[in-house]
């Protein structure tokens, strides 16, 4: 296979997401999830993107295992297990490329259990409080630095 600058773009969203669009507006906004799929897809152009969203931490550490093996990079929005899950914090750690943390709200301006992620020390980048526009941006930049190492953490 070629190098792993060919390789896809694994964007990953943890429990809840699946919802969005739906409730608390103010917050989230209204895009669905789809709709951030699609708008992934139309900012990643030709350069191909795996996009999932799962309620259960076991599945989102048996996709991030798939990214290790696969993917050039990770956009990753975790939502609560952010805050909870080592068992996904050490999974992360086994992805030798960069990891971009999204979070559709600053997390910082929310209640003291937000504050707090367990990811964002591993992260090569975090972006919350974008809103949706979140995950384009992470995109956008992961071409920028497409082929180049990751930062050193
Ligand atoms: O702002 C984000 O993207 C979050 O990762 C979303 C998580 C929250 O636990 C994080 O602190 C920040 C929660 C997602 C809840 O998703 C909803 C979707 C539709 C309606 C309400 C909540």
């Amino acid at each position: 296979r070629g190098g792993r600058a060919d390789r896809p773009i694994h964007v990953l969203n943890g429990p809840n997401l699946d919802r969005l669009g739906t409730r608390e507006p103010a917050i989230y906004g209204t895009t669905t999830l789809a709709e951030i799929e699609a708008q992934c897809r139309e900012e990643a152009g030709s350069r191909a993107i795996v996009f999932r969203q799962t309620n259960s931490e076991a599945q989102l550490i048996g996709w991030i295992h798939e990214a290790i093996d696969d993917a050039r990079a990770i956009v990753i929005n975790p939502a609560a297990f952010s805050f909870t899950s080592i068992a996904m914090l050490d999974a992360l750690k086994m992805f030798d490329g960069p990891i971009v943390e999204v979070h559709i709200s600053n997390i910082h301006r929310r209640e003291p259990i937000y504050h707090r992620s367990l990811v964002s020390p591993i992260a090569t980048a975090v972006i919350a409080g974008l809103g949706v526009h979140g995950y384009r941006a992470a995109i956008r930049a992961l071409g920028a630095i497409a082929g180049a190492a990751a930062p050193a953490t």
